[in-house]
């Protein structure tokens, strides 16, 4: 994800991925950058959901009925 290996990710390089919603929240700082430890934060809330969300949308897909 950090396209310019720069050690940081950038609102550009979060892009439209999940980590994007969670941007700000997750830049402590407020510098517009996550560091290391502000996406370390931020994964590991997302890689929490990831599971619970995976599930929710198989049961969808299962049933037949609408997911995003
Ligand atoms: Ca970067
Ligand atoms: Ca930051």
């Amino acid at each position: 994800m950090d396209a310019d290996h720069d050690g940081a990710i950038s609102r550009e390089e979060a892009g439209n991925s999940k980590l994007s919603s969670l941007f700000d929240s997750a830049d402590d700082d407020r510098d517009g950058l996550l560091d290391e430890e502000e996406y370390g934060l931020a994964y590991r809330v997302i890689t929490q959901r990831h599971p619970e969300n995976t599930q929710r949308r198989r049961t969808m897909i299962e049933k037949g009925g609408p997911f995003d």
